[in-house]
């Protein structure tokens, strides 16, 4: 189709402003020297390590180009996320061209000097990352890890109703899992509220070194794929350039066009049709205007192109000549003056101001970001009399305040949470009373709380709910995301990914902190009532604990109360990643608000109440983590203090996993003096723990009473069965535990030796009783702390 969107005189510009582009992009990858090519290249002149890639970016310095013009055409407020990350080159040089880049780094300054800084700091020891990383201003997402750009996008513009997140897909990326469902996000998009993203499939055809499935099926078949995703193609297909960028201005306008005027029909006249919005798909050859052949093989429109597509010349001869000749194709004299100014005809190209892609605070969101408002978390106290009164599930009780948290953030809309379909399921029920689970497919009348916009976001997979909520956390608001514990294991990488960005953000002075991703992990190992093995597995904060201190917070509350007080703190927190594990079944409570406050401030401490070493030094120390482990070893302690109430014993109850750390590795780490304060030099510890045994083992190797401690946790054994029996297949039941007790403290004697065989001989029972009635023992489903008589192991 022939059209006439660009006047000869812009399309020469734009032209010229792409090479622009592309000759920083080969300049980052090979020169430290001679930027302006103001003398025949010398080998002095080229770097000695050359790393970078180059496939993507003549695609990618293309689209930025055009999306200039479209941000100025339309005063668009647009950002820029690139899936195929590692071209960081790409951005970078796009953002040096519109000045953002020099506003950063001054040091980078937009003259020779400037460049050759620009060149030599890329991919260079010192320098700075070959992706678009937490460094390149404009950036929210490095694209590192391939698959999350459009999940990531589609969280930046929700509650962003005038934000156009512009997202380059790599066609190599599109085959990753998490990419090919986030297409579907478009069901969870409300027109009204959010803003809309604009996929540009770079379907530059290779990706290391094969080629990629989207660009070997049939252009048919791609359209039809697409459209069933619910999107509308527009194919900007070629290489000869003049065409193309024609064919892609025009096709911009008329995408932007069809965005506006999707927005305008729901949001003035009210049309809730689920919309099919558009995307571009650009077919355009990899390594786009770069060598074609080198040493007798294709380069340009092949995977060779996909890193540096010549050698070091030191080593092969000719490819110096063959870098001259390509720098040279871009006529650098034409674009730059002798002191290396860009020529303002084309720096006029650019957006201005906070309109440039590298300068929209969108993309630096915690210029942006707003602190929630919080309802007192003490308004949502459960009563506790007394220790061990029963509670209906600590989630249930967390959900009204987080209730509340919504409906106070309803005006601000910034406040959402995100799941696998699993709110209901962990307990979050309250949320429904104010808020429903944005769905823009069909609904039927059976269906329960979908609605267009809602600030609950669901959808099978915890990819795009993180993506979704990195995105949204990115871009200045805040997030919860809860989840299944044992299937948070999906997204370990995603996590990875978020934690290194922080862990380099915030060292960057010039990106303000966001607020903290905060995991709620409900439907934990312990209570997988219905499910058994397949989901049982607390090895998550394994994970999460080998990331930065700095970055790191990992909690267990023992009951709702402590819950409240957690969730209150981690929704206040920035820059973290968070990790609550707690239960939604009925539990005990066993802290009064005020203790709860003081217990959770503190993270770690004596429960004197269950305590009855009264100060002195203790026989043994029973310590707890996690609120089945806390359970299990109150009932231990009662089993104590009745049958060897000689015996002294210190119950410590661990909130805040981080405390067992020594202080030189994390800052909540408690100091030595407090930990042998709490844990004892020398006395056996019995530690009864919420997930794998050898995270203790593994917090606590330099501590002095290492020992000593028995860490008890899970091991891996598991099916369905009664709640405590769990507990007995994993040696962390309060008869296992009493034994331990009386394994490692010689002075319980001939009466520790009776009780032992006593509680072996319960544990027999347990499994006949069980095995009998399928359900536990009155004697454990009506314990409670306190109360004497179903205590007793006889
Ligand atoms: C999850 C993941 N798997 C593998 C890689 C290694 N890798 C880096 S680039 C690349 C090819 C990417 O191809 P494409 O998305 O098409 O990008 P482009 O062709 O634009 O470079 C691969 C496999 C990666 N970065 N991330």
């Amino acid at each position: 189709m022939k059209t006439n969107t660009l006047s000869p005189d812009l399309l020469y510009k734009m032209d010229a402003y792409w090479r622009a582009a592309n000759y920083l992009s080969v300049g980052q990858i090979y020169l430290c020297d001679n930027p302006l090519l103001k003398r025949s290249l010398a080998l002095s002149d080229i770097k000695h390590m050359l790393l970078g890639h180059w496939g993507t970016a003549p695609g990618q310095n293309f689209i930025y180009a055009h999306l200039n013009r479209v941000i100025k055409k339309y005063d668009l407020d647009m950002i820029y996320v690139s899936g195929p990350g590692h071209g960081g080159q790409a951005l970078v040089g796009n953002t040096y061209l519109e000045g953002s880049y020099s506003e950063v780094y001054p040091d980078i300054s937009q003259d020779e000097a400037g460049l050759k800084k620009l060149f030599q700091q890329f991919s260079f020891p010192g320098g700075i990352p070959s992706h678009v990383s937490p460094e390149c201003p404009g950036s929210i997402h490095e694209g590192g890890e391939l698959g999350y750009s459009l999940s990531h996008s589609f969280g930046a513009v929700f509650d962003n109703p005038e934000l156009i997140v512009a997202c380059v897909v790599g066609d190599g990326e599109a085959e990753t899992g998490p990419l090919a469902t986030a297409w579907h996000s478009n069901k969870f998009l409300d027109p009204v509220g959010d803003g809309a993203v604009l996929p540009i499939l770079h379907l530059n055809g290779y990706k290391i070194s094969n080629p990629t499935v989207l660009a070997r099926i049939s252009h048919e078949e791609l359209d039809q794929l697409l459209r069933g995703y619910g999107w509308t193609p527009y194919f900007v297909e070629g290489d000869e350039p003049v065409l193309m960028h024609e064919a892609m201005a025009a096709t911009l306008n008329t995408v932007i066009e069809e965005i506006k005027a999707i927005q305008h029909e729901a949001r003035v006249n009210g049309n809730t049709t689920r919309p099919r919005w558009p995307m571009i798909v650009l077919n355009s050859p990899k390594g786009w205007t770069g060598p074609k052949v080198v040493d007798g093989k294709p380069v340009e429109g092949s995977f060779r192109s996909h890193q540096v597509p010549l050698s070091d010349p030191a080593s092969h001869p000719g490819h110096l000549e063959l870098l001259e000749n390509w720098l040279k194709s871009y006529r650098p004299q034409e674009l730059f003056d002798q002191q290396g100014h860009l020529n303002p005809e084309l720096a006029e190209l650019a957006p201005e101001g906070q309109r440039r892609m590298g300068a929209n605070p969108h993309a630096n969101g915690g210029l942006l970001l707003r602190d929630l408002r919080l309802p007192d978390f003490r308004d949502y106290a459960v009563d506790v009399p007394s220790p061990g009164i029963r509670g209906i599930g600590d989630t249930h009780i967390l959900g009204r305040f987080l209730r509340d948290v919504m409906k106070l953030n309803d005006e601000q809309r910034n406040f959402r949470i995100f799941g696998p379909d699993e709110t209901l399921s962990n307990g979050l029920e309250a949320l429904f009373e104010t808020t429903q689970r944005q769905w823009d497919a069909a609904t039927l009348p059976n269906d329960e709380f979908l609605a267009r916009s809602g600030r609950v976001m669901e959808v099978l997979s915890e990819h795009q709910c993180e993506g979704w909520l990195e995105g949204y956390l990115l871009t200045g608001r805040h997030g919860l995301f809860n989840s299944y514990e044992a299937f948070i294991h999906i997204v370990d990488s995603m996590f990875n990914q978020h934690a290194k960005w922080l862990k380099v953000t915030a060292g960057l002075p010039w990106r303000r902190k966001i607020s903290s991703l905060n995991y709620l992990l409900a439907s934990h190992v312990w209570r997988q009532d219905h499910n058994g093995f397949t989901h049982q597995d607390p090895g998550f904060i394994d994970h999460v604990v080998n990331k930065k201190a700095e970055v790191v917070r990992v909690y267990l509350p023992p009951d709702a109360n402590c819950l409240l007080s957690v969730m209150d703190h981690c929704l206040r927190s920035r820059h973290y990643v968070n990790v609550v594990i707690a239960g939604k079944h009925p539990a005990p409570h066993w802290l009064s608000m005020d203790e709860a406050v003081r217990h959770c401030t503190a993270g770690i401490g004596v429960w004197p109440w269950a305590s009855n070493d009264n100060g002195t030094a203790p026989d043994v120390v029973m310590a707890c983590c996690g609120d089945v482990p806390t359970l299990e070893t109150l009932a231990a302690v009662s089993i104590l203090r009745e049958h060897l109430p000689e015996l002294k014993v210190r119950v410590v109850n661990v909130v805040d996993l981080m405390k067992l750390q020594p202080q030189s590795e994390h800052p909540h780490g408690l100091s030595d003096g407090d930990f042998d304060n709490l844990f004892t030099r020398e006395k056996p510890v019995i530690f009864a723990f919420h997930a794998y045994p050898w995270l203790i083992h593994r917090l606590t190797y330099r501590r002095t009473n290492h020992d000593n401690i028995h860490a008890r946790g899970y091991k891996e054994e598991g099916t369905i069965t009664t709640a405590f029996d769990m507990t007995v297949l994993n040696d962390l039941d309060r008869f296992h535990l009493v034994i331990d007790v009386i394994d490692r403290v010689p002075q319980t004697g001939e009466k520790g030796l009776a009780l032992k065989q006593q509680l072996k001989d319960k544990l027999f029972e347990h499994k006949q009783y069980i095995n009998l009635h399928g359900q536990d023992m009155p004697e454990i489903r009506n314990w409670q702390w306190g109360k004497a008589p179903d205590n007793s192991p006889a």
